[in-house]
């Protein structure tokens, strides 16, 4: 698959393309990671991108005509058509589905908006989607894209050495992760010696799967109670699960 990246700063992606488990995907072009620097495309010697906005107040407006120049230079060279994604938290939230679906597509071209925004204009002539990471403020789209493409690039046939690792991954199956321990099996600390679970060291595999499980739902109900009605609505609960939780004593939800 392709993306198409049009950005002020092309030279923020190289670090993260370049390292960890997804630089083979961004290497050997599974996910082939392009560029269209908009400054390449912006008129005269000052190379303008933005300027006041009509009606006056505070910032800059990204201009339509050098993003109109990127974008048909970016279609012209995919060839094949794909959708012209915006990052804004007006848009709709990335998840685990949504990162799924697009591992197995076309690619995108990923629209990096900078100061105040871009001419409305231009959004409403060529956005197809506008992916949001949350409801807060960033000052740029790269990051959103970095995180959409990290999180397709691990989903890549190859990335991860070992296949189950995706599927107990938070989210995958529709709950949170379980904790993970490695050596020592006692950790000094401050606060006295802190020993890995010993179910963990018991070597008992059905033991450690259940544990696990459970740790999954306990903090599943936790901290995100929505997570536990999707899955069972999704009927994704076992008999043990609903087990589990219904002895599970009521406790706060902290947030961390
Ligand atoms: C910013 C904004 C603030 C409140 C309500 C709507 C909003 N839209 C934008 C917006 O699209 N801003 C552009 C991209 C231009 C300024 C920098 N940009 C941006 C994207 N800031 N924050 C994001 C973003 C994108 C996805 N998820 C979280 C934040």
């Amino acid at each position: 698959m392709r993306f198409d990246v049009i950005t002020l700063f092309p030279e923020l992606f190289a670090p993260f393309l370049v390292q960890g488990v997804t630089r083979r995907a961004f290497e050997s072009g599974q996910v082939d990671v392009q560029f269209w620097p908009l400054r390449d495309y912006a008129d005269g010697n000052y190379r303008r991108v933005d300027d006041r906005p009509f009606g006056g107040g505070p910032g800059m407006v990204m201009l339509a005509e050098p993003l109109e120049r990127a974008l048909a230079a970016a279609r012209a060279a995919r060839g094949v058509p794909a959708p012209v994604i915006h990052f804004s938290p007006t848009g709709r939230r990335i998840d685990q589905a949504l990162l799924r679906d697009m591992a197995t597509g076309p690619g995108a071209v990923l629209l990096c908006g900078r100061y105040e925004g871009i001419d409305q204009r231009f959004l409403d002539r060529h956005v197809d989607l506008e992916l949001s990471l949350g409801d807060f403020v960033l000052s740029g789209g790269e990051l959103p894209a970095l995180a959409l493409l990290d999180g397709i690039a691990r989903l890549q046939d190859g990335v991860l050495s070992d296949a189950r690792s995706h599927q107990q991954d938070s989210f995958e199956d529709g709950l949170l992760d379980c904790p993970h321990y490695s050596r020592p099996e006692v950790l000094d600390s401050a606060d006295g010696p802190l020993p890995v679970p010993p179910v963990l060291l018991s070597g008992h595999h059905a033991d450690i799967a259940r544990w696990r499980r459970e740790r999954s739902l306990e903090l599943t109900a936790r901290r995100r109670p929505d997570l536990i009605a999707a899955a069972r609505a999704a009927g994704r609960l076992s008999k043990a699960d609903e087990r589990f939780l219904a002895q599970m004593p009521p406790g706060d939800s902290a947030g961390i």
